[in-house]
């Protein structure tokens, strides 16, 4: 089951200036940063709500710190926007199989290591409708 929108992904060029767009403009704080090497991006997570099954729902503020990342080559074609939109789950590998069954690519074999210690998996946007779309189990100290 997908229970909550863990997160939504929204590329930009210059993360300071961005995460101090949604500081001056809404008030909302910074609760995480890190560099995931692996997915080619610098990070932070601006913490929203609390949701009913223990989980929280973030903006996440995606910067490149590659050339060849996914999100320096979406940047380069569309600019900065929304990138993709993150369901949360308790179970991301059969969320995954599931959804696979029904046709829909899911881009990782096995699921990755996300933001503060999430697994991860991607869903093709041009299955979705347009939409990348990320199924996200977050780390159990997370809840
Ligand atoms: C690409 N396309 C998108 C898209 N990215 N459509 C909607 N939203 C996006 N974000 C479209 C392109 O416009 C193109 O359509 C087609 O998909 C193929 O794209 P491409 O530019 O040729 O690029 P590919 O095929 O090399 O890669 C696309 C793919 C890739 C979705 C497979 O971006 C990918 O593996 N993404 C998953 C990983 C990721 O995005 N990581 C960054 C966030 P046309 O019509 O022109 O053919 S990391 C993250 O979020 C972590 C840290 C976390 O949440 O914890």
């Amino acid at each position: 089951m997908l229970t909550r929108i863990d997160h939504i992904g929204i590329a930009c060029f210059d993360l300071d200036k961005t995460v101090e767009f949604y500081r001056a403009t809404y008030g909302f704080e910074v609760f995480h940063t890190e560099v995931n090497e692996e997915q080619g991006v610098r990070e932070a997570m601006l913490r929203i709500n609390g949701t009913d099954d223990g989980g929280a729902s973030y903006l996440q503020l995606l910067e490149p710190v590659r050339e060849d990342s996914t999100v320096a080559k979406w940047l380069a074609k569309n600019g900065e926007g929304v990138h993709h939109i993150a369901f949360g789950t308790a179970d991301v590998d059969g969320e995954a199989e599931a959804i696979r069954g029904k046709g829909v690519r899911v881009l990782y074999d096995e699921p990755r290591t996300g933001s503060m210690g999430s697994r991860i998996t991607f869903l093709h946007p041009k299955d979705c409708h347009g939409v990348l779309t990320e199924l996200v189990t977050s780390a159990p100290s997370r809840h």
